[in-house]
């Protein structure tokens, strides 16, 4: 049975930052990393924290260490902002073990990411494989996490939605990171309209908002979060040429960290910024000393507002 609306469905709205894991040097886990930029974030504006997602390097982390970051992410947040725990693994039974730790942590919504090493051939097989991992995080809402390019999914995400909505009683909605507006319009027109997709794809926020989204998960609000609440001010007074100008220098920032391993590069600002964040992990690489430095100077020359001198 399905629990009523106000129970089961949430929604998240506004910029919600995919954090990125504190590690030091040797790429050890450095939970005394999160507080600090935490506060940061909240002070920024950002509106929901999405723990141990692609930005995160979830898929790269233990089942204890992405306990820990949970833990420690609901504690720093301390209920300023809702915490999203994204518990997508290739064994579903961690993914499960890890959503029903998310609940008993205080994490406000779940969240995962299809299995990819086996792939999921239906959407039948999807909504029951999501069905596992959502039961196991309670009551807590539950969002899939869509990001085709990463997991290799080729499932019609309408279709998932429009089987899960009924089969999943506590469905609340996606995190739609992919680049196709026209399908994540539809997705928002599924069950009445009732669920809630959220947008992750930052360099096309703006035609997003176009389509009706009302919040937004993404790695470059947590450097960037005044210029893209400039795009949304802008959208909502109509002021389309403001909107697109704020966008376009997303747009530009977002090309230029490309020329990078680009989470080693995002963490390398944060921690320029004075949010110690280190390196990533194997199977992402390193900067080198050379990129390290021409980042720098791009940065530095091209957008002084970053602060990084
Ligand atoms: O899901 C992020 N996706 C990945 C969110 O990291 C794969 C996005 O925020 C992108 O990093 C961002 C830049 O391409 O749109």
């Amino acid at each position: 049975m399905r629990p009523n609306a106000s129970e089961s469905r949430s929604s998240l709205r506004g910029l919600i930052a995919a954090t990125y894991t504190p590690l030091d040097a040797q790429g050890r886990l450095r939970l005394g990393g999160i507080d600090p930029l935490t506060d940061h974030l909240v002070e920024q504006g950002i509106e929901g924290l999405y723990v141990c997602g692609s930005t995160g390097e979830g898929m790269s982390l233990s089942t204890a260490e992405r306990k820990q970051i949970a833990e420690r992410t609901v504690a720093a947040a301390a209920g300023r902002v809702p915490v999203i725990v994204q518990v997508g693994h290739n064994c579903v039974e961690e993914a499960a073990e890890l959503a029903a730790h998310a609940a008993q942590a205080g994490a406000d919504v779940v969240s995962a990411t299809c299995p990819s090493y086996y792939p999921i051939t239906s959407p039948d097989a999807l909504v029951e494989t999501m069905g596992r991992i959502a039961e196991a995080g309670g009551s807590l809402p539950f969002y899939y996490y869509h990001i085709p390019a990463l997991t290799g999914s080729a499932i019609d995400i309408v279709e998932f939605l429009e089987t899960a909505q009924s089969k999943i009683a506590n469905l609340a909605g996606l995190k739609y990171t992919d680049t196709k507006l026209h399908e994540f319009q539809a997705c928002q027109n599924v069950a009445g309209g009732s669920l809630d997709i959220v947008f992750g794809c930052d360099e096309m926020l703006l035609g997003a908002l176009a389509t009706g989204a009302k919040g937004a998960i993404g790695s470059t609000f947590n450097i960037l979060a005044p210029l893209y609440r400039e795009v949304i001010a802008a959208f909502e007074k109509s002021d389309f040429a403001a909107a697109r100008r704020a966008q376009l220098q997303a747009v530009q920032i977002i090309r230029a960290l490309q020329q990078y391993p680009f989470h080693a590069a995002m963490k390398q600002i944060l921690s320029w910024q004075g949010f110690d964040c280190g390196p990533c992990r194997m199977p992402q690489r390193k900067l080198t000393d050379a990129e390290r430095q021409s980042l720098q100077e791009v940065l530095s020359s091209r957008w002084p507002a970053l602060g990084i001198q």
